[in-house]
């Protein structure tokens, strides 16, 4: 086993083991790919091998459904909404101790910052956990619709920015309501969730209930396709969204979509500047922009831009950019060289198209995938810089004259994920927020995540909500909504 030591105080190291390579884990336990093939996992940050992953075939996709099927037909159908609780709460009181474990893979897994990793990501998976817990023996009362029941067997697809915590987003509000789950993590990041079965046997939660299938795209379109799956639900890209729309048309399978994102950080004259460049450095840098619901376009008001720009550049000058193991780093390593390659492209558009990029110059290590904090000024709203995801550490500065024209700038996408306002005037706050086309308008704020709270977007950034009550309904069918 390769051990990756974490910290430089001896006191504060933790220890990870990565195994040098991982099945799939069906019917609770770990078990070859039946084609037998496998695919490396690397960590973004040195290019090093991290293990060798089964990469799962459409046959061994049908073996996890089939296990969910039998899990739900037996113990964990029958199981009282009390006791499947037990479990979720067993299930988050287990990953807060094994927090540092979590926190290290997956920073070696994704290359995000440790602080990030410790502070946001495995904190916040416990915490859906925990909350989905407690709504276990509650559902009845949830308003949710007469007589809520479980879909069945769920398919859920996720992406590689938020391994673990996209896990919990999917596989708390599934279990609460009484499903069972065949999930699928990205390419790039199987590990946490190879992990997340670990705990899950450590929770004796009966074989079946969870089953984890790594793989590529494929294996996810074998999930969508698999005839018996009951519900999907998918985070990630736009694109592979509309083609899982389009292949579940006319099913019995329902879905909920989560893609991508283009948000706007409106700054207005009155805002308190320094709180707002610090929320917009947050809002754009945080896990190297590899966000959703980054605030990947800043509109500042025309006459303090300059003011805005000029203290943005002075604050990114400052941050580290480099060791994602280190605990001072703001800003990690890029996912993958594909990623590396797109934001690449953008960023080298957003030049052609005559925009003025500016970066903070900060030295890089010589391996590992990286980009250095990026702003675009001088951005007009048709460039591809200004409609296009990135999913990188890029900023996109346009300015507005009016609250009208921020708005019109702001909806300017083909997304509607999130938006962030900054101003003194709560009036200006509460009209923003109903005139923004953003499923999430934070105020003075930005990047906040609660599970109480129902996420999800407008428009090309997908249907159904994530976390809070909203969260639940679309795990289960009442006798409303068949
Ligand atoms: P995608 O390329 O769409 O991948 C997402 C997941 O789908 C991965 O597990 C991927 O497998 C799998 N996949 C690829 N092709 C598939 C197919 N034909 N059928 C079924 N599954 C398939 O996105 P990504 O690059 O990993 O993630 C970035 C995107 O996710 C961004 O657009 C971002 O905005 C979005 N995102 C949205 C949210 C919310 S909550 N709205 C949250 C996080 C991220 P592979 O990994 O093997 O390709």
């Amino acid at each position: 086993m390769a051990k990756f030591e974490y910290a430089p105080a001896p006191e504060s190291r933790a220890v990870v083991d990565v195994a040098p390579s991982y099945g799939l884990f069906i019917n609770g336990e770990f078990t070859e790919s039946q084609g037998g093939s496998a695919f490396k996992t690397v960590n973004p940050a040195t290019e090093e091998v991290l293990s060798e992953v089964a990469d799962a075939s459409a046959a061994d996709v049908d073996r996890a459904v089939a296990a969910a099927r039998r899990a739900y037909n037996g113990a964990w159908g029958r199981m009282s909404g009390a006791d499947r609780g037990k479990y979720l709460f067993r299930i988050a009181r287990i990953l807060q101790e094994r927090a540092r474990e979590f926190a290290v893979l997956e920073t070696l897994d994704n290359g995000k910052p440790i602080k990030e990793s410790r502070d946001v990501d495995v904190p916040l998976a416990a915490a859906h956990f925990f909350y989905h817990a407690g709504w276990a023996d509650k559902l009845e009362y949830a308003g949710l619709g007469t007589n809520p029941r479980a879909h069945g067997v769920v398919g859920q697809v996720i992406p590689w920015n938020f391994p673990l915590l996209m896990l919990a987003w999917k596989i708390a509000p599934a279990l609460a309501t009484g499903n069972t789950v065949v999930l699928k993590p990205a390419e790039t990041t199987p590990l946490t969730a190879l992990l997340f079965a670990d705990v899950v046997q450590q929770a004796d939660l009966p074989p079946g209930v969870v089953n984890i299938v790594t793989g590529a795209g494929a294996t996810g379109q074998a999930i969508v396709d698999h005839p018996d799956i009951d519900k999907l639900a998918f985070t990630g890209s736009t694109g592979v969204g509309k083609m899982i729309a389009r292949s579940i048309a006319g099913t019995r399978k329902k879905a909920t979509l989560e893609l991508g994102g283009k948000a706007a950080n409106i700054i207005f004259e009155d805002a308190a500047i320094d709180q707002a460049v610090e929320g917009i450095v947050n809002g754009i840098f945080f896990n190297q922009g590899h966000v959703c619901c980054a605030g990947s376009r800043l509109l500042v008001q025309e006459n303090i831009a300059a003011d805005v720009e000029r203290r943005l550049k002075r604050r990114l000058e400052t941050l580290r950019v480099g060791d994602p193991l280190d605990k001072n780093t703001d800003v990690g390593a890029i996912n993958s060289k594909a990623q590396l390659s797109r934001i690449t492209e953008l960023t080298d558009a957003g030049e052609a198209e005559g925009a003025e990029r500016w970066d903070n110059g900060c030295e890089l290590p010589a391996k590992g995938f990286w980009f250095r904090p990026t702003v675009f000024t001088g951005v007009s709203q048709t460039h591809r810089i200004a409609q296009e995801e990135i999913f990188g550490p890029v900023l996109s500065v346009l300015t507005f004259r009016t609250p009208q024209e921020a708005v019109a700038k702001a909806n300017n996408t083909p997304y509607g994920l999130s938006a962030g306002v900054w101003t003194e005037k709560g009036s200006r706050i509460l009209w923003m927020a109903d005139q923004l086309r953003a499923g999430v308008v934070w105020a003075n704020t930005f990047n906040k995540f609660d599970p109480t709270s129902p996420f999800g977007g407008y428009k090309e950034s997908g249907y159904g909500r994530e976390g809070g009550r909203h969260g639940l309904s679309a795990y289960v069918t009442t006798e409303s909504n068949g």
